[in-house]
């Protein structure tokens, strides 16, 4: 059986597990922490959650472990049967993780981790943002999803990233991330309404103080 390593609040980690939920598939959860240790590395080789352990070994990087999904579980499929469909799925995802998850991961120490956000860094990432969301907006097709009329992996990678990002931004910039692009959250805010994402997203709830307080035992 497949095993997802991983946290509740990683919302990678809740990617991967929307994705088999979705497909109706049985699969375990390890709880697992990002590490720089040998024992963890051999599973996952930047340290990273989440990693997906297959009875064939193991396999990182959150894109990949999707897209191994797609092709390996059966149930519901979560890319289009047309090649260019398909192609302009995975630039959705590609285009949401690089100019909207990673500039605003940028942002969590000071947001999330109890840390503090360099002036610089906070200077940074608003502009890539906002270039992000014009570019997204021009890409995705907002209609009862985020690519059309089907749930995709581009609907799991922007409903674990848009949320997160439109908080840390109102938190750090005080504005709204969406207020150029109301079809997006629109889409959004219907996407948050599935049962796989209200389970995730309640088990993230959960796990916050834990994962908080973990952080500060860390110092
Ligand atoms: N590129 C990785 C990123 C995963 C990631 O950043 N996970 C976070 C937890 S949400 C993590 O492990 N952070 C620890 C670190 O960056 O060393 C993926 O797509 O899976």
């Amino acid at each position: 059986m497949l095993k997802v390593h991983g946290f509740a609040v990683s919302n990678y980690h809740n990617m991967v597990r929307m994705a088999l939920m979705e497909k109706g598939a049985a699969f375990e959860v390890v709880d697992a922490f990002p590490a720089q240790e040998e024992g963890f590395l051999a599973r996952s080789p930047m340290g990273k959650v989440p990693v997906l352990e297959t009875p064939d070994g193991f396999i990182a990087e959150t894109s990949v472990i999707l897209e191994y999904i797609e092709e390996l579980v059966p149930g519901p499929r979560l890319l289009p049967a047309d090649p260019f469909a398909r192609a302009r799925v995975r630039e959705a995802m590609k285009m949401i993780e690089l100019y909207i998850e990673l500039p605003v991961r940028r942002l969590f120490p000071g947001v999330l981790m109890g840390g503090s956000n360099p002036e610089q860094t906070v200077q940074e990432v608003d502009p890539v943002l906002r270039r992000g969301v014009a570019a997204l907006a021009r890409v995705l097709d907002c209609r009862s999803f985020v690519m059309g009329e089907a749930l995709t992996l581009a609907d799991i990678v922007a409903v674990f990233t848009f949320p997160i990002a439109a908080m840390v931004t109102r938190k750090v910039y005080g504005r709204d991330l969406l207020e150029s692009f109301p079809e997006l959250a629109s889409v959004l805010a219907s996407l948050s309404e599935r049962p796989t994402v209200k389970l995730l997203d309640a088990e993230s709830r959960a796990g916050m103080e834990a994962f908080q307080a973990r952080l500060r035992k860390r110092g």
